[in-house]
């Protein structure tokens, strides 16, 4: 039988498959091989001797959250507790759309926000780029029929940091999910991982997977990666005067020009300048 493996807890994978929820444990072979298999993999199983045989090829996987076939990532920012970081936004994008997998972004909280004027300008920022922008909060009935409708027939991942509210977005969306919700340390500031491990939850024709939270993300990439990968960089950089252009100070940049013409944010530029400084380059890496 084909499935889609929801979860993997302890060895054992929870495979779906038209309606049913199966426990099946792999074959040895995949221990021999090394072969992980996560949530989201689309694999051939017996249902009697409750084994799977195969894993078919991936489309894409992501190594944080530990998933695979996503057809959009669901990029979930809290606007307060833990508060909103541009810079952490952009990475997380950055990272998602180095893999090959289309975002949206998903605010939060809305209800416990006074000044709109950050959230506002970022919102339009990251509309200009194409990116679907939901701000939900609980009594946002509008947002919520609009995200029932949008993640319909996909496999959508939410990903973002503990605490920003993610569980409790899909208990939203569909409140049978029932999903445990922790709290928002003051002290750590940070949430407490309530969510442990990635899990799908067959929604509409396809899944929803929450995820544990994590509160950073080191991007291990090279300078011309986000030079190439940081939103909205992807459709100019080849128009670049330099093929290996890092959009600083070099002639004839086409990423400043759009800046200046207002098509790219400024301070989405400014994280980027920041992130740059932070990077290597890959020259300096095939030295060592
Ligand atoms: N006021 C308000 N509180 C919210 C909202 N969404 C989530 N919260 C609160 O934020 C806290 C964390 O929510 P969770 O849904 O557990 O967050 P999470 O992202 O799943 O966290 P992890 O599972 O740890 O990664 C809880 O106290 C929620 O009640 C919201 O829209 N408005
Ligand atoms: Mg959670
Ligand atoms: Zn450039």
């Amino acid at each position: 039988m084909n499935g889609k493996v929801l979860s993997t807890v302890g060895g054992v994978c929870r495979v779906y498959s038209e309606g049913i929820t199966y426990n099946v444990i792999p074959r040895g072979i995949f221990r021999h091989e090394n072969k992980n298999i996560v949530a989201g993999d689309n694999v051939i199983f017996d249902d009697e001797e409750m084994v799977i045989h195969a894993v078919l090829d991936r489309k894409n996987h992501l190594i944080r959250p530990r998933s695979a076939n996503i057809d959009l990532m669901l990029i979930t920012m809290s606007v307060v507790e833990p508060e909103l970081s541009q810079e952490l936004l952009y990475k997380f994008l950055t990272y998602v759309n180095l893999n090959g997998i289309p975002s949206a972004v998903l605010f939060t909280k809305l209800d416990r926000l006074n000044d709109f004027t950050e959230l506002d300008a970022l919102t339009k920022d990251l509309e200009k780029l194409g990116i679907k922008v939901f701000r939900l909060s609980p009594e946002k009935t509008e947002v919520i029929e609009e995200l029932q409708a949008f993640l319909s027939e996909k496999t959508t991942i939410i990903m973002g940091q503990t605490g920003v509210g993610k569980s409790s977005a899909i208990n939203l969306i569909d409140p049978q999910f029932d999903r445990k919700i922790g709290e928002y340390s003051k002290a750590l500031g940070r949430g407490k991982h309530q969510t442990k491990e990635v899990i799908l939850l067959p929604y509409k024709n396809g899944f929803i997977g929450d995820t544990p939270g994590f509160s950073s993300l080191e991007l291990e990439i090279y300078k011309e990666d986000l030079a190439q990968y940081f939103p909205g960089y992807s459709n100019h950089y080849l128009q670049c005067y330099f093929s290996n252009c890092l959009h600083q100070n070099e002639k004839q940049c086409k990423i400043k020009e759009e800046i200046e013409k207002g098509n790219l944010s400024k301070e989405g530029y400014e994280v980027y300048i920041k992130l740059l400084n932070s990077l290597e380059y890959k020259q300096e890496r095939y030295k060592k």
